[in-house]
């Protein structure tokens, strides 16, 4: 398992181009839409169009990297720390972090730090 991260400069997208490999030993079951044809093939070709899709538009300097897993190589995602987290503790920190955001199709949001508190 290979864990890449997200910083202001650069956002990692996991897909699995083949059929749908997964981290499903840490994620769990991945989500219908991991599995879909559209996801698979897209994710490739023109990643920043799928992240849109799914509400996340990233700015044009920010680097999109797209890593193909494989059944001997899966990815994870470590977000970017959101901003005014800053006297979070790791655990409240770790709440905010969503399944989306680790496979790379959402960032780690600190408005739902009341949520987790
Ligand atoms: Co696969």
């Amino acid at each position: 398992m290979v864990v890449v991260e997200n910083t202001a400069k650069v956002h990692n997208l996991v897909v699995c181009r083949l059929c749908s490999c997964y981290p499903w030993a840490v994620l769990g079951l991945p989500p219908v839409w991991y599995k879909s044809a559209p996801y698979r093939s897209r994710s490739v070709i023109d990643p920043r169009g799928v992240l849109r899709e799914f509400g996340l538009e990233l700015a044009e300097d920010v680097e999109v990297r797209v890593w193909d897993s494989t059944a001997e190589l899966r990815y994870l995602v470590l977000p970017e720390r959101p901003e005014g987290t800053e006297w979070m503790s790791e655990e409240a920190l770790g709440a905010l972090v969503t399944r989306d955001s680790m496979v790379g199709v959402a960032k780690v949001s600190a408005s739902t730090a009341g949520n987790a508190a």
